[in-house]
């Protein structure tokens, strides 16, 4: 059971700032079915993620790594957004000074961003402002390797064999999904855009991630070095927690409806 005591005192400095960070990792969809990357359960038959992730293991064996994106995206597909999720995209939407970055590649932030926008939830405010900033790219696009084309791309993947995978529509070549793997730049523009939004943040919402990859986990470092604090949501302690002013054990989808469900009251606007 989680601290309530922890929760009522993060609630009360979500509550008394506009400018809100919130990043999150792949433990904001674990209640919706999404496999962790670390721990047991990220092991994909014999293989750990930080071993398919990478421009190396593609060169070497690219039908391998095409089958894991095809059965990750054939897993997410079937998942659907939880109470944390549907929390996050009531808050962007309600508050124009909040900010969403997310490391997931899954989709489903859009997703709950989409259902709450078709139930009337947008308040005036500009949904792409709402819109995450996603870090490490997408599961449901790919990137030609030839001529760098990006499309969205929902289908299933034929990986039997190296002829069978995607290929790109304008020249024919392999084509990749549009992620960041390890050893790889992250845009620049996108990375821009999180800094700014962790240097400007009043709070730091660090939601269900390891705190292990660079450079996402130094944002909220960018915060705490600006002036603003940071508060963590996880099941586990993570190297973030010694840098946050509360931490709060718990599942995502369990403690963030409670601690999102901020009382205006408190806002000075
Ligand atoms: C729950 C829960 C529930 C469970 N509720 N919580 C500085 C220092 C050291 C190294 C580096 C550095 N800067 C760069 C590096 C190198 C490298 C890096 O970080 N290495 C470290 C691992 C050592 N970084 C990079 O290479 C990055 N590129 C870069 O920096 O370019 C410049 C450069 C290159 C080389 C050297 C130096 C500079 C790119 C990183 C790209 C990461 N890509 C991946 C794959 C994306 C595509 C895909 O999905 O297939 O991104 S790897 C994987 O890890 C994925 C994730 O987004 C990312 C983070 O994982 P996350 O979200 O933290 O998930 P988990 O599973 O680790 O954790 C889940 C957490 O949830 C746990 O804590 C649980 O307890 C918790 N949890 N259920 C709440 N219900
Ligand atoms: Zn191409």
């Amino acid at each position: 059971m989680h601290d309530l005591h922890e929760i009522d005192r993060a609630r009360r400095l979500l509550g008394s700032a506009r400018r809100i960070l919130i990043l999150t990792g792949a433990g904001v969809s674990a209640e919706s079915g999404v496999p962790t990357f670390r721990g047991p359960e990220g092991l994909w038959r014999t293989h750990r993620p930080e071993e398919l992730a990478t421009p190396e293991a593609f060169q070497a064996d690219p039908r391998l790594v095409w089958e894991w994106y095809g059965f990750r995206r054939e897993r997410v597909g079937a998942c659907r957004p939880n109470s944390a999720h549907v929390a996050i995209a009531r808050l962007t939407l309600e508050n124009e000074d909040a900010r969403l970055v997310t490391q997931n590649v899954d989709g489903l932030h859009e997703l709950a961003l989409e259902e709450a926008v078709s139930e009337g939830l947008s308040l005036g405010g500009s949904v792409s402002r709402a819109a995450p900033i996603r870090l490490h790219g997408s599961l449901f696009r790919t990137r030609c390797t030839a001529c760098d084309d990006r499309t969205s791309d929902r289908h299933p993947v034929d990986a039997k064999s190296e002829a069978s995978l995607p290929r790109c529509r304008k020249c024919g070549a392999l084509l990749r999904p549009d992620v960041v793997w390890f050893g790889e730049q992250l845009d620049p523009e996108i990375l821009q855009r999180a800094m700014g939004a962790a240097e400007t943040a009043e709070v730091c919402l660090v939601v269900g991630t390891s705190g292990l990859v660079h450079p996402a986990a130094s944002l909220p470092l960018l915060t705490r070095e600006s002036g603003g604090v940071v508060v963590e949501v996880n099941t586990e302690s993570t190297p973030l927690t010694e840098v946050a002013v509360s931490s709060i054990r718990g599942r995502a989808g369990q403690v963030l409806p409670s601690l999102l469900a901020v009382d205006r009251n408190h806002v000075v606007d």
